[in-house]
């Protein structure tokens, strides 16, 4: 997705959600189509066999990526978890790098090394998806030191799923995080499902109260609707950026798809996930710009132009070569040696 100013950050108004216009309104939406559209057709080529490796889609949880990225600056970093195509999207990475990647092709931003559960790009300051839950919680946090160290006028943001709350890695980034007031934004994605377990059979308390714990500010707020999203990022980044150290959000989203693609999701009542599919985020957009005057069939020309650009780089990533079995181990170790 091509990074444009974060048009939501410059709205005006700090009520729950941004007096945003209509354009700012379409730009999200474009954002989040972009990352529905690309996911749809990742499911797609996964099982034509196009994909190697694992695929987890965040269908249903678009508006969290592109309402917090919506309010930070370029050279702001962003850690992802096992489910990040919607993170590295929003932070500004283009589809046929992204396709590529995935698709584990050398053309791809981390030349097809990574896929889907590690793609990165520092130049865009996404650092990466992890297949560790908590892992990027303290890759954020070395980072937010690294922006405070620097003395950049830079944020860290930490996304993190519902199961990471009752992993060590983010009681002791919360802790240290306070302690040395790292302009650290911690967002989780609270979808209530860890793997198959409800978050309620995975963390007895809430994220509330560990906000409490180690006196950070917290906020919750509805990740459905991508206004609110981006105005409650930018009441959190905003203070961070000022140094007085790190926040919390929580944000309430909706997984539409299994934990992974593929997943048959018996554990699932057939009701919850009907009431999942009930909230998405692109129809309450759509619902807004209508009421903005910005009907359908504008809405269907964006989406063509979307569907375009994916096929393009769904092409080129098909057309593109595998990584060469020769340099399999550059980057692996200090010095890029391409042989062990
Ligand atoms: C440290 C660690 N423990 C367990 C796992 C296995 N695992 C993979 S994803 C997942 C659940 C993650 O749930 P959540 O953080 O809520 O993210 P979501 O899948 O809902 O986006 C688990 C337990 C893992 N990858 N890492
Ligand atoms: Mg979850």
């Amino acid at each position: 997705m091509t990074p444009e100013p974060a048009t939501a950050r410059r709205a005006s108004g700090d009520g729950d959600t941004v007096q945003a216009d209509a354009s700012v309104l379409l730009e999200l939406y474009r954002r989040m189509a972009t990352i529905r559209r690309a996911e749809e057709r990742l499911s797609q080529l996964f099982a034509d066999g196009a994909v190697p490796g694992f695929l987890h889609l965040s269908i249903g949880q678009e508006a969290v990526p592109v309402g917090v990225c919506a309010a930070l600056e370029p050279a702001d970093t962003v850690a992802s978890t096992h489910r990040g195509h919607g993170h590295a999207l929003a932070k500004g990475m283009a589809l046929e790098g992204f396709f590529a990647e995935i698709m584990g092709r050398a053309s791809g931003v981390c030349a097809g090394r990574g896929g889907s559960i590690h793609v990165a790009d520092m130049s865009i300051g996404m650092l990466g998806a992890n297949g560790i839950v908590g892992g990027g919680l303290p890759l954020a946090a070395g980072s937010a030191l690294a922006h405070q160290v620097k003395g950049r006028p830079n944020v860290a943001v930490a996304f993190f799923g519902d199961g990471a709350m009752a992993e060590g890695a983010l009681h002791e980034c919360l802790n240290l995080a306070r302690l040395w007031k790292l302009p650290l934004v911690f967002v989780c994605e609270n979808n209530g499902w860890g793997e198959f377990s409800p978050l309620e059979r995975q963390f007895a308390a809430k994220l509330a109260a560990l906000g409490a714990a180690f006196a950070i500010p917290y906020e919750e707020v509805d990740g459905i609707d991508v206004e609110a999203v981006a105005a409650a990022a930018q009441r959190r980044i905003e203070p961070a950026r000022r140094g007085e150290g790190p926040q919390i959000l929580e944000c309430f989203t909706q997984r539409w798809r299994g934990h992974y693609e593929g997943d048959p999701q018996k554990y699932r009542d057939p009701s919850n996930l009907d009431a999942a599919r009930g909230q998405d985020a692109l129809a309450v957009a759509a619902g807004r710009l209508a009421a903005q005057g910005i009907g359908a069939a504008q809405l269907a020309r964006l989406e063509r132009s979307i569907a375009e650009h994916i096929e393009t780089a769904v092409t080129a990533a098909r057309a593109a070569a595998e990584p060469d079995f020769e340099t399999a181990l550059a980057g692996v170790y200090a010095g890029g040696r391409a042989h062990g």
